[in-house]
């Protein structure tokens, strides 16, 4: 059955929305070594080409005839101080803006204090540009402006906390658009899930809303013992929140032996969705890096576009299909590409395509089997179901 706007206009016929800015390109690294850095600038044009060659956006650039229906834009804007620091402190934001005005040597200097991040004058802007365009992102999904949304955003924002820059980010992004949303919304988006589904376990977004009962945070990501970036115990299955936000984190850390999409679909099926539907969101957020695809080096997993369009439309069923998707890392340009244009068509109500393999590693049971123990405690759907 359609669902119907208060315009009487049915939800399926209002477009899918694409944030997409070229000077989020502009941050690069000042002193270009001979192994260039993964999180290259080249990452959001090269998805953006894909969506183009597909035909679903209407640009110059555009080689294919257009497709039925194309993504509506969405405009990347600066993120204000006062949106950036709902999040993080003023020190943090005004460190950030202080490297626009550094010398070149002084900014290589500030790259060796930090971990895995680098700038030049240009970071702070697009920095600011990207939580911007997550912003704006969320906000037309959460407004009914658009049917749902893709934001393809860079620098990544997950690992970023209230007062670090690490792992490639400098702002976290999606946590920014998440507070900006609840503030300006109210009760219409007070219950938020953001889903992350990067490889790597987003402390950043863990962090800033660890004793909040109204954002439910769900990570996949690969953590053993710790050894897989940021490290740590933080991303380890038994953190589950705390106080009032007590059960409203769950993390299902893998081993690191390359899991794939029968793993996944694993997850999803036992504690993503299960969840995802008691808590029932009025928005979902997906932290969307593409470095747990196959052929990305940094990630070393196996998970194939049908799966990511898969895991999408499995998501869609949530919040009234109001879903946003950020983008977070993903290296290998073809697989990132290819990804996110599978998630694209999703969006736009394309079915996914059959995933080649379903089965789940015994790895992947174990660790889903140590979530749904630790996470009875907090949720009814995962009581051990009662003999019939
Ligand atoms: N550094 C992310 O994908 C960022 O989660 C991952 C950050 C990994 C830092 C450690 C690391 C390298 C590797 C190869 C070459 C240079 C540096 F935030 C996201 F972007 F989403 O592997
Ligand atoms: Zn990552």
């Amino acid at each position: 059955e359609e669902v119907m706007l208060r315009s009487g206009l049915p939800v399926g016929s209002l477009p899918t929305g694409l944030c997409y800015d070229e000077r989020m390109r502009f941050h690069c690294e000042v002193r270009p070594t001979s192994d260039v850095h993964p999180e290259d600038p080249r990452r959001i044009w090269y998805i953006y080409k894909e969506l183009c060659r597909a035909g679903l956006v209407d640009d110059p650039i555009s080689t294919r005839p257009l497709a039925p229906q194309t993504l509506q834009r969405i405009n990347a804007r600066k993120a204000t101080e006062e949106e950036i620091t709902m999040i993080h402190t003023d020190a943090h934001y005004a460190f950030v803006k202080s490297t626009a005005d550094m010398s070149d040597d002084d900014l290589v200097l500030l790259e060796r204090e930090k971990d895995s991040i680098y700038f030049n004058d240009l970071t702070f802007a697009s920095s600011i540009l990207s939580a911007g365009g997550a912003i704006e992102t969320c906000l037309a999904v959460a407004q009914r402006k658009v049917k749902n949304a893709i934001a393809v955003i860079r620098p990544p924002g997950h690992h970023a906390e209230h007062n670090e820059a690490m792992g490639f980010c400098l702002f976290n992004n999606v946590s920014v658009a998440a507070r900006v949303c609840q503030k300006e919304l109210g009760e219409k988006c007070r219950k938020i899930m953001i889903l992350d589904w990067d490889v790597h376990h987003g402390n950043g977004i863990q962090k800033a809303f660890y004793e909040d009962p109204n954002v439910l945070y769900v990570s996949i990501h690969v953590h053993q013992n710790g050894r897989f970036y940021p490290g740590g115990p933080a991303g380890d299955w038994d953190h589950c929140g705390e106080g009032p936000g007590l059960g409203r984190n769950i993390n299902i850390p893998w081993p690191d032996q390359g899991m794939g999409d029968g793993d996944y679909m694993w997850a999803f099926q036992k504690v993503v969705m299960p969840i995802a539907t008691e808590f029932n969101p009025d928005l979902v957020i997906i932290s969307a890096g593409f470095d747990a695809a196959a052929g990305d080096v940094l990630g070393g997993c196996f998970v194939s576009p049908p799966c990511y369009a898969q895991m999408t439309h499995m998501l869609m069923t949530l919040a009234d299909g109001k879903i946003a998707v950020c983008l977070e890392g993903g290296y290998n340009f073809r697989s990132i590409s290819k990804s996110a244009l599978a998630v694209a068509k999703t969006l736009m109500g394309e079915p996914p395509d059959r995933l080649m393999n379903t089965i789940p590693t015994e790895a992947a049971k174990a660790t889903v089997g140590r979530v749904m123990n630790i996470q009875a405690q907090h949720w009814r759907c995962m009581f051990p179901k009662p003999p019939s």
